[in-house]
């Protein structure tokens, strides 16, 4: 049954069917299928099955933005139940998170603020195609402990590495 509601999980994410992926979402948690585990195995999956097929030609990029969204739709719906269930009690750390500069992929980063959120950090999201400046700025002003940095392209890779050195040349 769990591998049955995964996969159907995966697949209407594929599709792009938010209000059904979020149905089978209310059923796996129901079943007692662990929250991380569905986005893992349902979620992620139905994102790299979009992502086959775009590679394959039998999907283009109207069919990844609506499996995107659907996928949005089912990060929200899990973390909004784990806030009551895990939020962890005490604040751990500050966190400046973001999509590097060029990149607008924010659903893995999505996922990983949220995360954070849950176990005690305070985090300050400031979304996608952030200035490497930026990430500097708000993590002075909040007196950040970490930085974190998502992209999934290539071509925004360097300025990874850009914020490492700006943090370097600013000591
Ligand atoms: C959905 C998607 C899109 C959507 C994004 C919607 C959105 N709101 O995010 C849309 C359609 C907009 C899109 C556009 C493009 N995309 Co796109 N996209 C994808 C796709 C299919 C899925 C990404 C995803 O959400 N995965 C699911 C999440 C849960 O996984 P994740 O992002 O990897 O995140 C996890 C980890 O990486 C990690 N993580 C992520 N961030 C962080 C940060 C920290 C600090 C930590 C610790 C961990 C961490 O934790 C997350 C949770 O497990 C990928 C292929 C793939 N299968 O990954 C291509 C992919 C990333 N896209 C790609 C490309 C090329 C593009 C476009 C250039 C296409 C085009 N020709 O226009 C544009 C670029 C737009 C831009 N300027 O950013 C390429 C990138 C290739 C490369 N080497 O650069 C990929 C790999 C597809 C491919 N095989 O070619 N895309």
């Amino acid at each position: 049954m769990k591998e049955a509601l995964l996969e159907k999980l995966s697949n209407f994410i594929a599709e792009g069917d938010a209000e059904e992926a979020v149905k089978v979402v209310e059923e796996a948690l129901a079943a007692g299928i662990p929250p991380l585990e569905i986005l893992d195995k349902g979620g992620t999956r139905g994102m790299d099955i979009v992502n086959e097929r775009y590679d394959n030609g039998e999907a283009f990029l109207p069919e990844l933005v609506v499996a995107g969204d659907a996928m949005t739709e089912v990060v929200q719906k899990i973390f909004s139940q784990m806030d009551e269930a895990e939020t962890a009690a005490n604040k751990i750390g500050t966190v400046v998170i973001g999509q590097a500069e060029g990149d607008v992929h924010d659903i893995g980063k999505n996922i990983v603020a949220a995360l954070l959120a849950v176990n005690g950090f305070e985090v300050h999201d400031l979304g996608i195609d952030v200035p490497v400046k930026k990430f500097i700025e708000k993590a002075e002003e909040v007196n950040a402990d970490i930085i974190a940095c998502s992209t999934l392209l290539t071509t925004s890779m360097p300025y990874l590495e850009d914020v490492v050195q700006l943090l370097k040349d600013i000591g």
